[in-house]
């Protein structure tokens, strides 16, 4: 089902090729120009791309993404820049990497709408905050597509979020934990960004499924590593100093696993054996790791969500209705089947 990704130097390139800005202010409208002579009227280049005008029957949709804080993140970034090069005949899109900045996602979304473009795509970096912008938004009646992440406002504000369950996420890991252990011992977790719906509710569905399940489980810290790998080592690091005799890490994202198995190995221990590994996302990296034995296993969320995020942006701009949770269809990978299936994983 899932397609298999074009080159990454194609990729590299159009990262390069779009990144920020905001995309570049559209060239003047002509049909409603002020009073100006034919000279003075900004002509558009033969090539240029097609402006945010009324006249334009593309559909032109404005993204702000979250920034580049893990393997997960580039993989939907490239997911929405291929489908849009690859339909460039009918969309058009406006991309800004936000740096992990919710202020910087907000001004993104405000030049979205001075761009008036048909449909605004969020991945909210926190959850709360919103209110205000998605109103002027909704004022200006373009509509607001969640991707990946959701915000804490009112249903009215936001017309679907597309994405996983965070929440059944966690349960899934708790599971997987309980079974890897045998039921017993201390583990530590480490928690995305703080305030991100990905993080508060992964949290939320592996604690309360481990409260509720297996008594003899012990959370001994939870602490964030921000979605990073480089944060998710140095939390591990910290953990493992005053928690020597802990037997597992649950990391919220595949990148802090990664960096909790560096950890786990400069520690002089066996990662995947001495201290075993769950995590969220199911990226290229944690199958290698699986592979090698060095983690245990990962809670599928798919970042390929390009295609479903331009469609859905479509039936936006026609008025239909969708959904107000497309919610994504993930699997679970264990260690012992990660060599037969790393060949088929699109990210
Ligand atoms: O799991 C993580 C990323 O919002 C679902 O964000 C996404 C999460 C993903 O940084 O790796």
């Amino acid at each position: 089902m899932k397609k298999r990704l074009v080159s990454s130097i194609l990729c590299a390139a159009m990262l390069t090729a779009s990144i920020v800005g905001c995309g570049s202010a559209a060239p003047e409208k002509t049909a409603q120009a002020p009073a100006q002579t034919v000279e003075e009227a900004e002509t558009p280049k033969a090539d240029a791309p097609a402006a945010t005008d009324e006249g334009s029957d593309k559909l032109v949709v404005g993204f702000a993404q979250i920034g580049q804080e893990s393997g997960w993140r580039d993989a939907e970034t490239m997911s929405i820049q291929t489908y849009a090069a690859e339909h460039s005949d009918t969309v058009e899109l406006k991309f800004a990497d936000a740096q992990q900045k919710q202020e910087n996602q907000i001004k993104a979304i405000k030049s979205f709408i001075e761009q008036d473009v048909d449909v605004i795509g969020l991945a909210p970096v926190v959850e709360t905050g919103w209110d205000q912008v998605f109103a002027e938004a909704q004022d200006a009646g373009i509509p607001i597509i969640l991707l990946d992440r959701t915000a804490d406002v009112d249903e009215s504000l936001y017309a679907t979020f597309i994405g996983s369950d965070f929440i059944e996420e966690g349960k899934e890991a708790a599971k997987q934990m309980a079974e890897l252990i045998g039921g017993k011992g201390k583990i530590v977790e480490l928690e995305g960004t703080v305030g991100a719906s990905a993080a508060t509710d992964r949290k939320t569905g592996f604690d309360e499924e481990i409260a509720a399940n297996y008594p003899d489980i012990e959370i001994v810290a939870s602490q964030t590593g921000d979605f990073t790998r480089a944060q998710g080592k140095e939390v591990m690091e910290s953990f493992l100093k005053s928690n020597p005799d802990i037997v597992g890490v649950y990391a919220h994202n595949d990148d802090m696993a990664l960096g909790a198995i560096e950890a786990i190995k400069e520690a002089g221990l066996k990662p995947g054996e001495d201290i075993v590994t769950v995590s969220v996302d199911g990226v290229k990296g944690i199958f290698e790791a699986m592979v090698a034995g060095e983690a245990n296993c990962t809670v599928e969320c798919n970042p390929l969500l390009g295609p479903l995020f331009f469609e859905t942006a479509a039936k936006l701009k026609n008025g239909e209705s969708v959904e107000k949770w497309v919610k994504s269809v993930d699997g679970v990978f264990t260690s012992d089947i990660a060599a037969d299936v790393i060949d088929s994983r699109a990210y």
